[in-house]
């Protein structure tokens, strides 16, 4: 199984009762933190259930986006890099990463210049994809550039589509050739090279998916898109995501998927 799907190792942050004030593009209405963390519980069971160790850290109030902990880190099987988050109110949830990813790498990159979020980074087997959007811009992808480069990774900058949060709310690797894209993300000619499905027409909030060893785990309640994806061979989990979904998040903010390098 390729790197890029393959893990042994995940953190997550339980949802705090601060995270009725956490970020969002439209209000939907004030997610209810109970059912949050009972969907938050039954992502983290079907995380483990592939044989992952979780480290499931307690939830600071102090950040009420806090449990989206994707945008503070991006881990590759050589090193961690501390991301540098481009809203004020997040920033700090990076440092707060940096001692979690030390208990399991050697090395620890931070990145210092511009901004960078991990829900804009889309790791495949051949290359790194980073969506420019409103929370990542040039300066930190060029950074981020920088420290990978050693280590022989090839990042392309691609558009996040205007109006959305991040280039992964609207896609996620399915396996090493194959992406679950929106069409509006896929139409600007980002994936050619690879095998495209798309979401089905009006179900474009389930485009953030995660492949994580056997599974797709998606948000519950997109039944054509995973009728496709069934059909196409994949094994499917399904997680609620309602209470995320009002703060724009989803399947793959909720976790940092890696398998630390063998010391
Ligand atoms: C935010 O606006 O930053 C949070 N409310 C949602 C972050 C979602 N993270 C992600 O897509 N990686």
């Amino acid at each position: 199984m390729s790197f890029s799907y393959s893990f042994s190792h995940a953190i997550c942050r339980r949802p705090g009762a601060s995270a009725t004030h956490g970020l969002r593009a439209v209000d939907t209405g004030t997610p209810d933190i109970d059912l949050f963390i009972q969907h938050h519980d039954d992502y983290v069971l079907a995380l483990k259930s592939t044989g992952a160790h979780v480290t499931e850290l307690a939830a600071d109030e102090t950040f009420p986006d806090g449990c989206f902990v994707e945008d503070a880190a991006l881990c590759l099987p050589e090193l961690a890099i501390v991301m540098r988050p481009g809203t004020s109110s997040r920033i700090g949830e990076a440092a707060l990463m940096k001692p979690e990813l030390e208990k399991h790498y050697q090395c620890v990159a931070e990145i210092t210049r511009g901004h960078i979020e991990g829900g804009d980074i889309l790791v495949t087997d051949r290359e790194i994809l980073i969506g420019s959007s409103d929370r990542t811009d040039q300066e930190g992808v060029e950074n981020l550039r920088e420290i990978v480069a050693p280590y022989g990774y090839m990042i392309r900058m691609v558009q996040t589509p205007p109006g959305v949060l991040h280039f992964k709310t609207d896609c996620s690797l399915l396996d090493e050739h194959t992406i679950l894209s929106t069409r509006r993300l896929a139409d600007s000619g980002c994936f050619e090279g690879y095998n495209v499905i798309h979401v089905a027409d009006g179900e474009e909030a389930c485009a953030n998916a995660i492949r994580f060893n056997d599974l797709v785990i998606m948000p519950a309640g997109f039944p054509e898109t995973r009728s496709v994806l069934t059909h196409a061979g994949f094994s499917i989990r399904e997680v609620g995501n309602s209470e995320a979904a009002r703060l724009d998040g989803g399947m793959s903010c909720l976790s940092l998927r890696f398998s630390p390098p063998a010391t």
